[in-house]
């Protein structure tokens, strides 16, 4: 019987019916000062979030920077280290009457997105972006809009879904994302003999979703 070397359907099938139980997961979190009424608000709703999913204290780090500008280097830094799941971002920026708000925007959003890929793990953006500070303080409370604890259930979902990936990448040596898979190998054993393609000799365990 043959079968192909990997499934994603299996792996589709499971991350349908994710749960957020974070046990035994690492995060970063970087929080901006800038507009601190909203970003400590922001920061305490994630950090209960991922605390009340089973994430220890002492496998959360956390690191402030003066703004939302700064977010992206610090965030690219910490994923780069290989020592969280996922890196959270946290902060507001909040219109004023010049164009400074566009210019921050751009930056803060774009260069998540850019440490995300160079870095190869997952960053969560929970910067809000709002026209008045009143919508940055709906935007982080728990009882309303709780962004904080929507960005702690992004990160848990992406480290979930990253896990059985790169699992499959590290058992069947292929770069399925352009990355570097840095991970040790610690499932699903491959096959390789001489002149011949590796094969999946056994099933790749997934993470229990
Ligand atoms: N930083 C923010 O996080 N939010 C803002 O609304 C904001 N505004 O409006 O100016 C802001 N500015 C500071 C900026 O992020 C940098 O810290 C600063 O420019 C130094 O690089």
């Amino acid at each position: 019987m043959t079968f192909r070397l990997y499934d994603f359907s299996d792996i589709y099938m499971k991350q349908r019916t994710i749960s957020h139980d974070a046990t035994g997961l690492r995060f970063g979190i970087v929080v901006a000062a800038f507009n601190k009424l909203v970003t400590s608000k922001l920061l305490s709703s994630c950090v209960e979030w991922l605390r009340q999913q089973g994430v220890k204290a002492d496998d959360i780090e956390v690191v402030r920077v003066p703004g939302a500008f700064e977010i992206p280097l610090v965030a690219r830094t910490m994923a780069k280290s290989s020592r969280f799941n996922a890196v959270i971002c946290l902060g507001a920026v909040i219109r004023g009457d010049t164009p400074h708000f566009d210019y921050i925007c751009t930056e803060v959003s774009r260069g998540i997105g850019q440490a995300a890929l160079d870095a190869d793990v997952p960053i969560i953006f929970g910067v809000l972006t709002t026209h008045t500070v009143a919508q940055a303080i709906e935007r982080s409370e728990p009882a309303k809009f709780d962004r904080g604890g929507e960005a702690a259930r992004s990160a848990i979902e992406m480290a979930r879904v990253m896990r059985p990936l790169r699992r499959v990448e590290e058992a069947t040596g292929s770069d399925l994302y352009g990355g570097a898979c840095s991970a040790s190998p610690q499932t699903g054993t491959v096959s390789k003999k001489k002149g011949a393609s590796p094969q999946r000799s056994k099933e790749i365990p997934l993470w229990p979703c």
